[in-house]
């Protein structure tokens, strides 16, 4: 049977996984869970993941939540090419650091501001968090312009970049949707440079969540 993947549309988490599963070329099933419907607060899902966090995978009654685990358990259960880390074990090292660091610096004002806007009602908004979380993006990005100095963040493509990518596309979704909140000239030449060239990757195109095409 394949491999289980429960997402929901938009979550940078489940999309990091997803483009691993694509890179992959792995078999797997996608279920997409929706948030408004509640369906991650249902018991069956809790018995999945107690958190009641998207994403989680099920291989065959092998259940795993966390989706930092979930990449490094793909790329072990299907080793070789292509690649998620680099079979070179100090840029193994890199990539699992880079990916350490989206996770704990980037991720955390994103989430403020994911807070601050979308789990907040437009009325009860406050500008005073929202530029909070701006300015904590803003940090971040500068950090990781001057980090980009080739193509991809580690050099090659790997599971780094399929980490930082979904956060920082989140941001900007946000902004996009919301006029006027986002403040200008956030992103820089280079980190500009290298989501122009996520975009064009067709395991980005084939994953772009669902609700964010309409
Ligand atoms: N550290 C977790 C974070 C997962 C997470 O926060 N997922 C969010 C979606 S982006 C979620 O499922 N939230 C459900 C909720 O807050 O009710 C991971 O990397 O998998």
């Amino acid at each position: 049977m394949a491999l289980v993947f429960y997402s929901a549309s938009g979550s940078p988490y489940a999309w990091r996984v997803w483009l691993a599963l694509e890179h992959k070329g792995a078999q797997y099933e996608l279920k997409q869970l929706s948030f408004d419907a509640g369906e991650l607060k249902s018991d069956a899902f809790t018995r999945l993941n107690p958190r009641r966090r998207v994403p989680v995978i099920d291989d065959n009654g092998f259940t795993l939540y966390e989706s930092a685990a979930i990449v490094e358990y793909i790329e072990d259960k299907w080793p070789g090419e292509p690649r998620l880390f680099s079979a070179d074990v100090a840029q193994r090292a890199i990539e699992r650091r880079l990916i350490r660091e989206a996770d704990q610096y980037f991720a955390e004002p994103m989430e403020r501001l994911v807070d601050a806007v979308l789990f907040t009602a437009p009325e009860h908004r406050q500008p005073e968090r929202i530029k909070a979380a701006y300015d904590g993006i803003a940090r971040e990005l500068q950090f990781w312009e001057s980090r980009v100095t080739s193509n991809f963040l580690a050099g090659e493509l790997s599971a780094a970049d399929y980490t930082l990518f979904p956060l920082i596309a989140l941001t900007q979704r946000i902004g996009m949707r919301n006029p006027g909140i986002e403040p200008a000239g956030l992103i820089g030449a280079n980190v500009a440079a290298w989501m122009a060239r996520m975009c064009e990757l067709p395991v980005v195109q084939s994953t772009w969540p669902p609700h964010w095409r309409a």
